[in-house]
């Protein structure tokens, strides 16, 4: 890598050894490689500043702010970005709002953003851009006159060109896109719905050598599955759970559900397949309990305040149909919990329920995975629609929307003997290693500096600005 390493994402760690997944891999690669890492500052401002804030490098790398206005806030984070993008990477076309103002606003954000990169941006610095929220910021960095490298990850599902159409035509995906060297997704699914995208589109062409020709740009899509710090994991889950004092309240058959809690995630379905588990099984003395933990997100948009009453509503159900003076059938908590504490909780669920509509990877299936006693682990029930589906095939897959066959897998697993369990587990487990956060790191950053020798930007530049 002959420049600096820039990462930009949404969120930025204010600690300085962030804990969790993504954050924590991404810290980890900047901590060895050095470089800058660019996220939105969580405070809101009534005028935004025009250059990026330092706020600390006390790694080997520095962190710097990009500020946002309230209506930047409503606008590009909560409107289009979150009421538009993810809706329609996650097939929910119904839940989309259109609104201009917050097409304008994410427009602005991503223009801004890209003036500010470039006042600490150096020719053959290598950006690297996270997620939904900046797709169209290579094509302004290209606007602005950037030459060097530029990467891009899409940590949610590539929506299909069918469910495109529910977009506004400004947000013209191809064009954005291509303004990146490396395109990268989670699976391979992904890619295929990304190129058929390109297929469709006027001028753009499938070359020999895998990449596509549009205009006068060359893209390379390819997937990345994420993981997780496996070591880690294994390391908090080993611990006893006694210690944390939580151990005596679970029940001895306990089932597992993490997640933020989004309408993506297929938690009402969950909570009936858990219910009508319980409603079908013929020894009574039997009681198990759903432990879901999902702490709010987004809560400003009315999707999530809906999915939320919902599921209270369900779980008051299933619990007023089914509990007993001494036994809670659905335990819901609504927060953050330590991961420590987490990492125990899934060695401790004989099951683990992963039951998204959609979902670009999802973590909390490695997760659980890596928690488990490899001597006598839980199972993994698994949607077929997670990215994590496309490698963990030892997981019991199930189709999110039926309710009979989730139930039908929970009592499958609850009952499966040591040997299949063991089997799936090492499968699975098999795969999780392989795709470790840190191999996902590394190979991107590898395919993005081989992506191009050099070539000149100048056609593209004058075509991103009459856009722009
Ligand atoms: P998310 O939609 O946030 O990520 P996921 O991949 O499951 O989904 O990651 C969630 C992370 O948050 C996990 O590490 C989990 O342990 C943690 N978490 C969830 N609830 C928690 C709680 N109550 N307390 C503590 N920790 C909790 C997006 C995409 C995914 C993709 C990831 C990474 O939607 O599909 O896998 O990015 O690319």
């Amino acid at each position: 890598m002959s420049g600096q390493l820039i990462v930009v994402s949404n969120r930025i760690p204010t600690a300085a050894t962030p804990s969790g997944g993504l954050v924590y891999a991404l810290h980890e690669t900047l901590r060895k490689t050095g470089g800058i890492w660019i996220g939105s500052d969580p405070d809101l401002r009534p005028h935004a500043s025009k250059s990026l804030k330092e706020i600390g490098d006390q790694s080997n790398y520095r962190r710097l702010a990009f500020e946002l206005t309230q209506e930047d806030y409503d606008t590009f984070y909560l409107g289009f970005a979150n009421s538009v993008l993810w809706p329609v990477c996650h097939r929910r076309g119904d839940l989309v709002q259109i609104s201009r103002r917050y097409e304008k606003g994410y427009r602005r954000v991503n223009r801004h953003l890209a003036e500010q990169i470039m006042k600490v941006a150096e020719p053959d610095d290598l950006i690297w851009v996270h997620d939904y929220h900046f797709f169209p910021l290579a094509l302004e960095l290209r606007a602005l006159g950037f030459t060097g490298k530029l990467g891009f990850f899409l940590h949610i599902p590539f929506p299909a060109l069918g469910d495109l159409g529910a977009l506004p035509p400004t947000a013209d995906l191809a064009r954005w896109l291509a303004a990146f060297d490396l395109v990268g997704l989670q699976t391979r699914s992904d890619v295929a719905r990304c190129l058929e995208l390109f297929r469709s589109e006027f001028g753009a062409e499938l070359m020999n050598d895998g990449k596509i020709k549009y205009g006068e740009q060359r893209i390379a899509v390819r997937s990345f599955p994420i993981g997780i710090d496996v070591e880690a994991f294994v390391d908090a889950a080993s611990q006893e759970l006694d210690d944390t004092g939580i151990a005596r309240a679970l029940p001895r058959e306990l089932v597992i559900g993490v997640d933020r809690l989004d309408y993506s995630k297929g938690l009402p379905n969950r909570f009936r397949a858990f219910g009508r588990f319980l409603e079908m099984r013929t020894d009574k003395s039997r009681r198990p309990s759903l432990l879901q933990i999902a702490p709010p997100t987004r809560e400003e948009v009315s999707a999530y305040r809906d999915i939320r009453h919902e599921l209270e509503e369900l779980s008051g159900r299933v619990n007023g149909e089914n509990a007993d003076l001494d036994w809670t059938p659905v335990r819901y908590i609504h927060r953050n919990i330590d991961r420590n504490v987490l990492a125990k909780l899934f060695r401790k669920a004989r099951v683990g329920l992963v039951t998204p509509f959609a979902d670009g990877m999802n973590l909390v299936a490695k997760e659980y995975i890596a928690a488990q006693d490899p001597d006598d682990p839980g199972v993994l029930v698994l949607s077929r629609m997670a990215g994590a589906a496309e490698e963990m095939t030892q997981a019991l897959q199930v189709n999110p929307y039926d309710i009979e066959e989730m139930s039908e897998a929970l009592a499958r697993a609850l009952d499966m003997p040591l040997d299949e369990r063991k089997r799936r587990y090492a499968s699975c487990m098999e795969r999780v290693k392989a795709t470790d956060v840190a191999h996902w790191s590394e190979t991107y950053l590898k395919a993005l500096s081989a992506s191009r020798d050099k070539m000149s930007w100048s056609n593209f530049n004058a075509e991103a600005r009459s856009d722009a």
